[in-house]
């Protein structure tokens, strides 16, 4: 049976959360930088939005270099933030989760989703789900992202890169070989320099050239097993399974009314962030071993303070832990007021749903 794979990727990732959070820089040339603390310009870039792109200012590149590019230029540096990242992260996933059969997540920002079996098994409809997705992620955190549809993991993958940023791309089975016929091997997911370099000295520059490639020969210089591989990838073929993910922790955020460190406020906020996320632990029947507070301050920094408990799935027994991790965290910082407040369930344990009385009766 023909499987549909979805692949998500958000555009800019770290780039577009900054624009988002601060009105001021949006539409600007912004680079995310992971400095390295030698000297004040030492690192490199994490990435950067398509205009700071447009520049020539790249992922992986020096940010030493990169201030010699944005010279006499209007471009934003900012360090990277990744509390706030993985929080944005989360609730991506979660989204993403209720559209598919199976979500695999592959790094911070892009999953795979195993769409197969949703309601009208086809590309069309594939599509639309594809399109609800993009909306529900513009909706709901104001970012956009690419979409690649295919027969498997491969072929969403190499799609959703094939149009970006804000791209949806449709790779059916029937069109795979067209789609990879072309191609420079270097361009095939999985492919890295070193392989390019190998297949280039043999003669091969395309995909084809390597799906038609002697295999006797590709064996005799990349073994067995890779000049299999090789070759599968050539033509878009790859079966594995879009692997269900164990979810790892369930969290809420909230603005609050006005920036403020008035614990009776905030904690307000808290019980009714968890109110939702003692829906969620429900829905998933699973225990956590750990509760968090996330807090956002007038300047957009987030703070996390954990407990660790004994294995429950109630959160009500354990807010007042959360408020002692509130009161701690004002102690520690005095005349820090807050923005945004969170809380988070972590260390999840699967747990064997135990039949209620109601459950006999109906
Ligand atoms: P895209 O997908 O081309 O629109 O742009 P990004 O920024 O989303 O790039 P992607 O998907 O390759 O990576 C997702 C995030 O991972 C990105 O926002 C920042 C981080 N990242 C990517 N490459 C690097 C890197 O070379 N170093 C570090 N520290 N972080 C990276
Ligand atoms: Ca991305
Ligand atoms: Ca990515």
């Amino acid at each position: 049976m023909t499987r549909i794979v979805l692949h998500v990727d958000l555009d800019s990732f770290y780039a577009s959360l900054e624009e988002i959070r601060n009105i001021e820089i949006k539409g600007k040339p912004v680079v995310i930088c992971v400095y390295s603390g030698r000297s004040p310009d030492s690192g490199a870039v994490s990435t950067s939005n398509y205009k700071a792109r447009e520049l020539g200012i790249k992922a992986g590149i020096p940010i030493s270099f990169a201030k010699r590019i944005a010279k006499d230029k209007e471009v934003v540096f900012l360090p990277v933030d990744m509390e706030h990242y993985r929080l944005a992260s989360d609730r991506i996933m979660e989204l993403l989760e209720e559209e598919a059969d199976a979500i695999e997540q592959v790094s911070i920002d892009e999953a795979y989703l195993d769409v197969t079996n949703r309601p009208f098994e086809n590309w069309i409809e594939a599509q639309k789900i594809a399109e609800k997705i993009k909306e529900k992620i513009k909706h709901h955190e104001g970012l956009t992202c690419s979409v690649g549809i295919g027969p498997n993991k491969l072929v969403a993958k190499m799609a959703s890169g094939h149009k970006k940023p804000n791209g949806l791309t449709v790779i059916t089975d029937a069109e795979v070989i067209g789609f990879f016929d072309k191609l420079p091997v270097s361009k095939i997911h999985g492919i890295g320099d070193r392989t390019t370099k190998s297949l280039n000295d043999l003669g091969i520059q395309t995909a084809s050239d390597l799906a038609n490639y002697n295999i006797d020969a590709l064996e005799r210089i990349f073994g067995k097993n890779k000049a299999k591989i090789l070759q599968e990838k050539a033509k878009g073929i790859d079966e594995s399974p879009v692997e269900q993910d164990e979810i790892q922790q369930i969290s809420r955020i909230g603005t609050l009314s006005e920036d403020t460190d008035n614990i009776e406020i905030i904690f307000e906020k808290i019980k009714e962030l968890s109110f939702d996320i003692q829906k969620k632990i429900k829905k998933k029947v699973v225990d956590f071993r750990t509760i968090s507070i996330i807090a956002i301050d007038t300047e957009l920094k987030t703070h996390s303070r954990s407990e660790t408990l004994q294995q429950t799935d109630l959160i009500d027994e354990n807010l007042i832990k959360v408020r002692n991790l509130l009161q701690k965290f004002f102690e520690e910082n005095p005349g820090k007021k807050l923005r945004r407040i969170g809380i988070k369930v972590s260390n999840l344990l699967e747990k064997k749903k135990q039949k209620t009385l109601g459950d006999f009766y109906s």
